[in-house]
């Protein structure tokens, strides 16, 4: 880990001497100010946290360290982590060094299978996943070092640690999940001689004859990475890891937030609302107006069109772009993305007459399910976890820059109802 190690030292130093000094010189500065519209919705936009692994802005979507996410569909996920922790590319010896610290932890102990073995044989498989991040905290390289002591200026480096054991083990977790849960034989054991989204391919056991499968899982891997610092999984992780719990805590919990429909499960509901289309419609790709129909069915009892709408962006997302370009090459002939397809001509039309949703184009989960299907990956219960592995990713490199910065405890504050009736003159 030396080599990555020296490159954050540096970065680490900056960014806390950088921080001690705009907090000392700039307290009372103001960088924004709040509506109630914002208090009362989800604060809603209010520039509250850094995080300086991605933006996303409205207009464009996901950029990581700067760079449009778009121009990066083609890269190493390992590459990528290189890059959201140092904002740059390793050379030729850090990729080496990366290629060991993500192999090395691969092999997972036996008490997490125990552990997984043991629950409820219908358990969602991202209950298995955050349950297996949470029982390997035992093993945390940062909570031992604080537990001796450490100073506070050093823990970003057991927080890298932590990192690469999470990353180099849940990979093995995750395909072992998959079949474990959903009887696909023994678990496969990773390999050394992989690169990390070959291994993780080639551990869920699923055909490849072409590796275009393979291809897919390290774009899926890519473009999952990371989503800025506000989305729910990353602030849940951010907020639960600035209490200085360490990482094991932090991501298991940033993972419960990303099992919810309205964020990371999206993607399962997606594919299933596919899947009920295309046994409706006899699979056949229904007509224009036979979706626009069925759209207008779930909108009336009160349910989302999943996989449309953002909380941030304004267009379409570019990470959906990147899935669609993939699909229309590889699966073209596909009746299940031919309906992912059509929705896209006919969702945004349908939510524009709706006029609520303040976005009504697609964003990542409306299309990843159908690649994963149409590899033969059917169970849409899982596709979270593979949103989970890719995140660990950017929520693991948020983490340590956030230690090395050393961010102090998060402590928003809370208002009473009254209290803020009080303050819109609603008394
Ligand atoms: N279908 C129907 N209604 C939608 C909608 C959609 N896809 N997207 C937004 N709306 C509705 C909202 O439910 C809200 O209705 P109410 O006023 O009745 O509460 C209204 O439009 C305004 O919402 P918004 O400001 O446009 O959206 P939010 O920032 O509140 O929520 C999101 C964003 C993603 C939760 C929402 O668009 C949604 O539920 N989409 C479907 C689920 C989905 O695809 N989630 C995945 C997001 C990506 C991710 O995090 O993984």
């Amino acid at each position: 880990m030396k080599l990555i190690t020296a490159k954050m030292a540096d970065i680490a130093d900056t960014l806390r001497s950088e921080r001690k000094q705009m907090a000392k010189q700039h307290e009372e500065t103001k960088v924004g100010e709040i509506t109630a519209g914002q208090v009362l919705g989800g604060i809603r936009g209010v520039p509250a946290l850094i995080c300086d692994t991605s933006t996303v802005n409205a207009d464009e979507g996901l950029r990581i360290r700067n760079i449009p996410i778009l121009e990066l569909t083609k890269a190493q996920p390992e590459d990528i982590f290189f890059l959201l922790c140092t904002g740059s590319f390793p050379n030729d010896s850090e990729r080496t060094e990366l290629h060991e610290l993500f192999t090395q932890n691969s092999s997972v102990p036996y008490y997490v299978w125990n552990v997984l073995e043991a629950m409820p044989r219908d358990s969602h498989p991202m209950v298995m996943l955050s349950t297996a991040i949470l029982v390997m905290e035992r093993e945390s390289r940062f909570r031992a070092a604080y537990d001796t002591g450490k100073g506070k200026d050093k823990l970003w480096q057991f927080m890298l640690e932590d990192a690469f054991l999470l990353l180099s083990r849940i990979t093995t977790i995750a395909a072992a999940i998959y079949r474990m849960r959903f009887d696909k034989g023994e678990r496969i054991a990773p390999r050394t001689d992989l690169d990390w989204g070959a291994n993780f391919a080639y551990m869920l056991g699923l055909p490849d004859n072409n590796s275009r499968f393979t291809e897919l899982i390290r774009m899926y891997l890519v473009l999952h990475s990371d989503h800025e610092g506000g989305n729910v999984s990353a602030f849940t992780a951010n907020t639960v890891s600035s209490a200085l719990s360490d990482l094991f805590y932090s991501f298991s919990a940033g993972l419960n937030g990303l099992a919810g429909p309205l964020h990371g499960l999206a993607n399962q509901e997606c594919l299933s609302f596919v899947l009920e289309l295309h046994e409706k419609f006899g699979g056949k790709i229904p007509s224009d107006d036979e979706l626009a129909k069925e759209m207008w069915a779930l909108l009336n009892s009160g349910q989302v069109i999943p996989g449309y709408g953002h909380a941030v962006l304004r267009v379409t997302d570019p990470r959906f772009t990147a899935f669609h370009n993939f699909g229309k090459q590889n699966c073209g002939d596909d009746a299940i993305f031919g309906i992912v397809d059509k929705l896209f001509q006919i969702a945004p039309k349908v939510l524009t007459e709706h006029g609520k949703a303040k976005n009504v184009w697609p964003n990542v989960d409306a299309a990843s399910g159908s690649l994963l299907y149409y590899y033969g990956m059917k169970e849409f219960e899982f596709y979270t976890v593979m949103f989970g592995v890719s995140r660990a990713m950017g929520i693991a490199a948020q983490l340590v820059l956030a230690r090395a910065a050393g961010v102090p405890i998060t402590r928003p504050k809370g208002l009473t109802s009254a209290g803020i009736k009080k303050m819109l003159g609603m008394n």
